[in-house]
Order: C-alpha cells, then structure tokens, then sequence
C-alpha cells in the first residue's frame, strides 16, 4: 500500500453549461489537475459532487478520467461510495476494469444505519474487487463519526487498505494509527494538512488541490523533510485562500478559479449554489497569484 502514499486532489466534475455532466470538459480539467504535480487524483468524491450525479454518470466519469490519466504515472482512486450497495459494487468493479489504483467509499448514510449495517457494507464491497479500500470517516457528511471501536473493525476487513480521516479529531486520528501502523492514513482537511502531517499522515485528499496542486505537493515535501518553517508558510496561504472561498462556496469558488484560468469546469449542480458575482472577483485575483500555482 505504499505507494497509493501521497497528494491526492479530490477531482471536481466538469459540467456543460446545462449541469449535465462534460466529458469533454472533465478531460482537460484532469488534465490541468495533474499537471500541478501531485502524485494522484481521487475521482467521483464529495469535491466531485458525487452526492449529486447519478450512478451512469459516475460511470461515465471513470472512464473519462482513466483515459485523461493514462500513461501519466499518477495513482487513481476511485470513489464508489453510492446510497445503497449494489450501485457501490457496480462502480467499483468498473474501476478496477478500468485499471484504477484503489477504491474508498464514504460509510452508507441515507438512513440512520446500524453499526452493525455500515460494517457488513465495507466487507461486502471490498470484497467485491482486489483494490485496496480506504475508508471514509467524514463527520461533516455523515452528521456522525464512527466510534473507534467500529473503525477499527472496519480496517481490519479483508483489502481494507486504509482511511481518509476528515474531521478535526486528531486524537482520534493518532489512536487509530497506534492500533494500526500498518494502514494508509490520509487527512481531508486541506486548511490544516500540516497537523496531521506532523503526526504522520502518508498523504492528503482534497478539493482545493485541483486548483493550488503545486502548493500541496511543496507541503508534503517539507513535512517529509522536516521543514517545519516552510510548511508553516505554504499552510498559512492555504489558509488565507480556504477562508476565502468558504465565503463564497468551496466549489463553486474552485470552478470560478479554474474558468479564469481558461480551463472550462462549468457550474456547479444545483442545489449547491451557483457562482456569485463575488466568486468570480476572488477568482479572477486568485487564479494568476503565483503563491497557489
Ligand atoms: C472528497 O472529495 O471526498 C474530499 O476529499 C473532500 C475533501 C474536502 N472535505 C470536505 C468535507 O469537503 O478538501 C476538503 C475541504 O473542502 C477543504 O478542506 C475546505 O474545508
């Protein structure tokens, strides 16, 4: 599992004007993502309003981005995540047709499901392919984080290879790591990547990747290299931008910074709201500073 290690940017959607799914848009935003030098992309997440798309799409998606990606050398996780099962296995076995690296998957969430449910779920669908499978613990999506215990379980089923940690817990994070040292563990917070590198996270997952890449990447590489001063100052302007856009909506700000870059990432789908005038004007000051590219 080492070497799904690294820089992930959770891939936006490209969509035409109508909100319908591009493809041909979503090859040349996965195109430009990946030329900001991080190591991988995770495909069909939250960033890429999967919550929103529809299963066909999803798997329209994969093959877009597997073609996008090919012969790059970049590592492709795809996200399968889906409300019920079935269409979680028929995505994930898609993308391991299609050559993909991993899979993760948010915990089912469309009812209050049992433990007992959300565990037979991650065994179910990890044993549906060869792919590592890295977990999602995700609070702000799921209105619940899972106990320690039910983690725990959770990494220990069969090609269970990991867990994106998204939430602030940090305790959590490290006891987790102690019980299982063995594990990937990435952290989804991009406004503080830093603190869960200190604590040795092997890689990041985020949105606002697609659009600062190279400034994650430089992150990454002075935690590695014990460069704490650097570090600080690349977190602190991920920091300045995030307040930013969470001002204006991470994704729609993300499309508007990608469209004043000339790369066409469309809206966002509604309900998610739409670009506003002022997206636009932080995008437009954002989009050639050359402290995020
Ligand atoms: C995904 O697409 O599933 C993600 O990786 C999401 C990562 C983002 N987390 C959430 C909860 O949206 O990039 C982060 C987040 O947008 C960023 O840190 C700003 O808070």
């Amino acid at each position: 599992n080492t070497q799904l290690r690294g820089m992930f940017a959770a891939l936006i959607t490209a969509m035409k004007d109508d909100q319908s799914f591009c493809p041909t848009r979503q090859k040349e935003v996965t195109k430009a993502v990946l030329s900001q030098g991080l190591d991988g992309l995770y495909v069909g997440g939250s960033s890429g309003e999967s919550g929103l798309l529809n299963t066909k799409e999803l798997l329209d998606q994969q093959g877009v981005v597997a073609e996008a990606a090919a012969d790059q050398g970049k590592k492709l996780i795809a996200h399968v995540g889906a409300p019920n099962l079935r269409d979680s296995i028929a995505l994930a076995q898609n993308a391991a047709r299609l050559g993909y690296h991993g899979l993760s998957a948010l915990p089912p969430h469309a009812y209050p499901f049992s433990d007992g449910e959300i565990i037979s779920y991650y065994r179910e669908l990890s044993a549906a392919t060869n792919l590592p499978m890295i977990v999602y613990e995700v609070p702000v999506r799921t209105n619940r984080p899972l106990p320690l215990p039910v983690l725990s379980e959770i990494l220990q089923l069969k090609n269970v290879a990991g867990i994106k940690f998204t939430s602030q817990d940090l305790f959590k994070f490290s006891q987790l790591k102690a019980v299982h040292p063995d594990k990937i563990f990435y952290f989804g917070f991009d406004e503080i990547y830093l603190s869960a590198g200190v604590l040795g996270a092997d890689g990041g997952i985020g949105s606002t990747y697609n659009v600062m890449g190279k400034l994650y990447a430089s992150l990454n590489t002075a935690i590695n290299a014990g460069d704490l001063a650097e570090a600080q100052r690349l977190q602190e302007i991920s920091q300045q931008f995030v307040s930013e856009l969470l001002e204006v909506g991470v994704l729609p700000g993300i499309k508007a910074i990608m469209q004043a870059r000339g790369i066409g990432a469309g809206p966002t789908r509604a309900p998610l709201c739409a670009l506003s005038e002022k997206a636009s004007e932080i995008a437009a000051r954002m989009a050639n500073d050359p402290r995020f590219t």
